[in-house]
């Protein structure tokens, strides 16, 4: 990515109202190097602690053994936090505000008191169910209120939940029930995204086929359909009719966990990334508060999916925590129209929107018409999330939508972070189109040659992390060896984030994308050993190999070569098929883009697949495919090359 010449300045009226300016940034980051403990103790302030703690920081990232914890003699609950805390001051302030998939369709509003009613008795169904302290509960809901009263009934009771995206196959979700052993799952009917439903229950039933530890399914009514109701299955408004709307909040250890949710590696099947309540929440409100500057009344949008962990932090504990009004939308941006979120901007008065670059692409196609039809002026602020976001759609955002008043955010930061690492305060930073700008105060990054060399000044390297912050995972569920080894041998004594990042001569960070096997899909993280898996399952495949091709909307797309066993016959028809059985066996998010048939794929003397090689000819950059000699086969590059797809 070019770095473009233009930056642009703090707008006088965000220096001078905004909570931090320019010298208050540079004053919080000295501190929070200099005094780290009683920079953090003093942000821990910001929570209503049974126990208040009076240790901050106790980590190491050298010790495979060494546990990460923070603020571990305080005690909370984290739907306190949310939502009891608030009722005195803001009872009746709407805390979250549904707008339904279709335009049609009346929003619900629940306020705060509503909320804490209806948090209750979610809480008190899964007790009755026998829930208890630290059960885990897999989540499997679509975009209704429901799905953010079930996270936090689970905080309200001391479990811990596992929000499994409603786009994932069945038989991702029964990897996910089995793996933190979960005998519970919330659910619902059927989903609806863009006028289409989602057979959530039915995936649940097939999900329970291998999970034979999965003993209750409550079941969420969403839209009425017509569904078969077994043994194990309990409609959640009957059960909820059974009990009371007051349940009395767990005391929690600040390190006691909060959630489990699964991401995508290098290697290996998707790890239970696991966050724990304290830091976690305490993060989550921090970056929330700092970095979208918000203030009581403003309305809040995070346009995620609670499956991801942007919905966490920004739909449902950093908003809550703070008493916003937090925005829940069923749908999808673009759908009936290209212009509903905008409309939906309007409906609502958003103050907030915090969206996604492959979604401002996607919009930005459909020209400046949609989004001109509309009023926009209650919009003050706007963020992006996920990825790299190019600068020419930075700009479309900027100018057109915000109509050159709004400063973006924009916001790096990974599931294993917990909140943003990496961003500009609106007060205090000026912006240059593509870049997350500064860390935030409390938060230390560094850029890493090969070696693992420090490198200083203007330069290029991988991105690591020197020091903990509380909104850190604590661990892989179930495998803390795997987290240490994943996150703290790369670079030893270091947090490796997997991404690759230039620094320019302001000190500014610019993220150039993941430097492991994970691409980037949509804003959607994907290990490409997960797609080759689900390929070679199928009985024609001998051998896949997936690799991330530029894509003008999702950012990057899914290329696959594909190797077929012996008397099988490469067609435009087993392509399709294939396709058909990646989304079947991940979800639609995972389908391949192209799929190239491949007689051989270049592999070192010693077997291993020179993906490097693979990369260029489905980028299309051919010419410079560098050294092949080193191939046990060089002849195959060419054939490759000849029949690359696209
Ligand atoms: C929050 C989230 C994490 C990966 C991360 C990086 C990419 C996220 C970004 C960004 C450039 C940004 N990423 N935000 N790259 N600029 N503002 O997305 O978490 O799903 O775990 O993905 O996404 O590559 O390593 P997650």
């Amino acid at each position: 990515m070019s770095e473009p010449a233009d930056r642009y300045p703090v707008p006088a009226e965000w220096a001078a109202k905004a909570k931090v300016d320019a010298a208050g940034y540079d004053a919080l980051y000295a501190r929070s190097v200099a005094e780290p403990d009683a920079f953090w103790l003093e942000q821990a302030g910001r929570l209503d602690w049974i126990a208040a703690p009076t240790e901050a920081g106790d980590w190491s990232f050298e010790q495979a053994d060494f546990r990460i914890r923070w603020f571990s003699d305080g005690t909370l609950n984290a739907s306190v936090n949310c939502i009891d805390r608030h009722l005195t001051e803001r009872g009746d302030q709407a805390a979250i505000v549904w707008e339904p998939d279709a335009p049609g369709e009346e929003p619900r509003r629940f306020t705060y008191r509503q909320l804490h009613a209806e948090v209750c008795r979610f809480a008190n169904v899964l007790k009755a169910q026998g829930v208890a302290k630290g059960d885990r509960v897999t989540i499997y809901l679509p975009m209704i209120p429901e799905a953010a009263f079930a996270l936090l009934a689970c905080a309200r009771i001391g479990a811990v939940h596992s929000v499994v995206f409603g786009g994932f196959s069945a038989d991702a979700l029964a990897g996910r029930i089995a793996d933190c052993d979960s005998k519970l799952v919330v659910t619902a009917d059927e989903g609806r995204r863009g006028g289409r439903r989602v057979p959530l229950k039915a995936c649940v039933d097939e999900a329970a086929k291998s999970t034979p530890g999965l003993e209750r399914v409550i079941v969420v009514k969403a839209t009425g359909a017509d569904v078969a109701m077994g043994e194990r299955d309990v409609w959640y408004h009957d059960a909820a009719a059974q009990v009371d709307a007051d349940c009395a909040p767990e005391p929690m250890n600040a390190e006691d966990p909060l959630f489990i949710l699964y991401t995508s590696g290098s290697t290996g099947k998707p790890k239970g990334v696991l966050h724990t309540t304290g830091g976690y929440l305490l993060y989550a409100s921090y970056t929330h508060d700092l970095v979208f500057d918000y203030r009581p009344g403003d309305m809040w949008w995070c346009a995620a999916d609670i499956g991801w962990v942007t919905g966490h932090t920004y739909i449902v504990y950093g908003p809550l925590a703070n008493g916003a009004t937090t925005l829940m939308y069923e749908g999808l941006p673009n759908w009936p129209d290209a212009g509903r979120i905008w409309q939906v901007v309007d409906r609502h008065r958003v103050h907030t929107l915090f969206t996604a670059p492959t979604a401002l692409r996607a919009l930005m196609k459909e020209g400046d018409a949609p989004v001109r039809m509309t009023d926009r002026s209650s919009l003050q602020l706007l963020g992006t999330v996920g990825e790299p976001i190019n600068p020419e759609a930075w700009r479309w955002y900027h100018e057109v939508v915000g109509e050159g008043r709004c400063p973006i955010v924009d916001t790096w930061w990974q599931t294993e972070t917990g909140g943003a690492l990496i961003a500009p305060l609106p007060g205090a930073t000026a912006l240059k189109p593509g870049s997350a700008t500064t860390p935030l105060p409390g938060v230390r990054p560094q850029l890493l040659d090969e070696n693992g060399t420090v490198l200083e000044g203007a330069t290029s390297g991988n991105l690591v992390i020197t020091h903990s912050w509380p909104g850190q995972m604590r661990t892989v569920y179930g495998d803390h060896d795997r987290f240490f080894q994943t996150y703290f041998t790369t670079y030893r004594g270091k947090y490796f984030t997997g991404d690759g990042c230039r620094r320019d001569e302001d000190g500014y960070y610019w993220i150039t994308g993941r430097v492991d096997d994970v691409i980037n899909v949509s804003g959607h993280r994907m290990g490409t050993a997960e797609v080759e898996s689900a390929l070679v399952l199928h009985p024609a495949v001998a051998e896949a190999a997936v690799v991330g091709m530029p894509h003008e909307v999702k950012g990057q797309g899914i290329y696959a070569y594909v190797t077929l066993n012996s008397g099988e016959t490469a067609s435009d028809e087993l392509a399709a098929t294939l396709k058909a059985w990646v989304r079947k066996e991940i979800g639609p998010i995972a389908t391949p883009d192209a799929i190239q048939f491949a007689p051989g794929l270049p592999k070192t003397r010693s077997g291993k697949i020179m993906r490097r090689i693979l990369r260029k000819i489905a980028e299309g950059d051919t010419g410079t495919l560098g050294d092949t000699s080193t191939l046990a086969d060089p002849s195959v590059v060419d054939d490759l090359v000849a029949h690359r797809v696209g």
